[in-house]
């Protein structure tokens, strides 16, 4: 009897022990960062902490997302197609009130399959599943994959939540006089307050720590999804982030684009300074003109914009810091996956509320709320054309880490690889399984994604094979891929007119050159594979 429990003690001795050793998983999700707004990535902008994260790991050049937030969200909870996953649209697109919003109502599109608005049932999540593998469970930030009880992140697998379920919100709780605020906040499923000090990526980060807590020896590896709310507009910083960045932009947006095209290069994350071509004064939101065609006044608004974007993206930066130094400190960094990237590119269109105030002494304070615009979001995308909300390279190329535990070495990889990657690659580096129920398709939507792990240990050379085929639609911006090869169309906004376009990826990423009329051939196979996709996973029209 008592050998008996001695061998139970020591069995759960033993297993306690290798279950601590799981690594943890860290994700950290920006929101409209662009392509180039990292150090790392050959911004001008000081992001020390995250690029010590890219030193240590994998730089991907050739990640990609949907063009918007919620659809990103519920393929990197999901690991499934977004038409799958309940955000085959934007939920405020199918609001019959689309409009105020800047967005192209399809209200006859809600509650279709795939089409729910939310993260639908059909749909597994990354953190359940850890869960059920032994996990700790926490979220903080931004959630915006729904608004009930039942589609709350505490229903949706987090032990630990403190989520805004909007797609956005002012990064302080202060509000100008007469405006209300109508979004909503929940911990662990509750609604709740903010505090009155609240500035979104300081308070989201010290609640993944709360949550992650002090102890050195955990009982369970967690898991935390840092789901961040910069540099999203509106522009807004802490008091003391408010002058960092001043005089760093009166050289307006070429030549920082230039510096950062050049840094780029000596970076190896390019092969040439090449950049795509800017958006015509006609076409380009608020009409804005390019820099040399400002008025003195012009160009000082405009440069103060950029310096209170570079100090969000700083301030981010110095958060993500504050949760390494506390990773390091509880013992927890060198045995964590860490994952970080963009849910998009960086946001072009120009979306301001009335009731704020925008003046130029006010920038960047609560009760402002502005945006960088197009031109500045030229320079945020480059090399690449365009930006969120389209299906150009600069809509849905992000940036992107991946650091693997234990990890000390840096790499840049040109392999293909995109967000529904992330739920196998966690799966995999944390060696966990799928519950039976889970792998049936006639229940659940099934990964569609690929892990890297092979890749990145070397295995094999690239994620997805020579002869891939990947499309995504969303709003009715769409494209599709083949070796080297894109077919695309852009109709939003009309930015790139209704043609689908082609281009060879491989020596033009920056969408100069349509070859579609000198290769027919290739435009009508990757037309028949895009028709296939939009069939497997069923997406409504939006271009007719
Ligand atoms: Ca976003």
């Amino acid at each position: 009897m008592k050998l008996n429990k001695l061998a139970l003690i020591t069995s759960l001795l033993v297993s306690t022990q290798l279950f601590a050793q799981k690594p943890n998983v860290v994700i950290i999700l920006a929101d409209d960062l662009g392509y180039s707004d990292l150090g790392s990535f050959g911004s001008e902008i000081k992001t020390p902490n995250i690029d010590s994260l890219a030193h240590q790991g994998t730089r991907f050049t050739n990640y990609h997302t949907p063009s918007t937030c919620s659809p990103t969200r519920s393929e990197l909870m999901s690991g499934t197609d977004h038409h799958q996953a309940g955000l085959g649209a934007m939920a405020e697109t199918m609001r019959e009130d689309a409009a105020k919003f800047d967005l192209m109502p399809r209200p006859q599109f809600l509650g279709k399959p795939g089409y729910e608005g939310y993260l639908n049932t059909r749909s597994m999540t990354l953190p359940q599943v850890l869960k059920d593998n032994g996990y700790k469970t926490l979220m903080a930030g931004k959630w915006h994959l729904g608004y009930t009880p039942e589609t709350n992140p505490a229903k949706r697998g987090f032990d630990f939540s403190y989520a805004l379920l909007n797609g956005a919100d002012s990064h302080f709780k202060t509000l100008p006089n007469g405006i209300e605020r109508k979004t909503i906040y929940t911990e662990n499923g509750q609604k709740v307050e903010l505090p009155d000090n609240f500035y979104s990526t300081d308070f989201f980060t010290q609640k993944v720590i709360e949550y992650i807590g002090n102890d050195k020896k955990p009982s369970q590896p967690f898991f935390a999804y840092v789901a961040l709310t910069a540099p999203h507009w509106p522009l807004q910083v802490p008091t003391n982030y408010l002058n960092i960045y001043k005089g760093h932009y009166d050289q307006g947006y070429d030549a920082i684009k230039q510096k950062r095209l050049e840094k780029m290069l000596k970076l190896k994350l390019i092969n040439s300074t090449k950049t795509a071509n800017v958006v015509s004064k006609e076409l380009a939101p608020m009409n804005l003109d390019t820099w040399n065609n400002l008025t003195a006044e012009q160009k000082k608004i405009e440069a103060r914009k950029m310096e209170i974007y570079a100090a969000q993206i700083k301030n981010m930066d110095d958060n993500v810091g504050k949760l390494i130094k506390h990773l390091k400190n509880i013992k927890q960094y060198d045995n964590t996956l860490f994952i970080f990237m963009s849910d998009n590119g960086a946001e072009g269109f120009y979306r301001p509320l009335p009731g704020y105030d925008n003046s130029y002494n006010n920038l960047g304070k609560t009760k402002s709320y502005e945006l960088i615009g197009p031109r500045w979001t030229e320079v945020s995308s480059a090399p690449f054309s365009l930006w969120k909300g389209t299906a150009a390279e600069g809509g849905v190329s992000a940036p992107a880490i991946v650091k693997l535990p234990n990890s000390t070495t840096a790499k840049i990889s040109n392999s293909f690889v995109n967000v529904k990657d992330v739920f196998p690659t966690v799966l995999e580096v944390t060696q966990s399984s799928l519950k039976p129920d889970y792998q049936d398709p006639s229940k659940f939507n099934q990964l569609s994604g690929k892990s890297w792990i092979s890749y990145l240990k070397g295995k094999t050379n690239s994620v997805y094979g020579e002869n891939f085929i990947y499309a995504d639609e969303l709003h009715g911006d769409a494209y599709v891929r083949n070796k080297k090869w894109k077919l695309t169309r852009t109709i939003t906004k009309n930015l790139s007119g209704p043609d689908w376009k082609l281009y060879d990826l491989e020596n033009d990423r920056t969408e100069t050159t349509d070859l579609s009329k000198k290769h027919p051939e290739i435009v009508k196979q990757l037309q028949q594979e895009y028709v296939k996709y939009t069939q497997r996973v069923g997406v409504q029209d939006f271009a007719e």
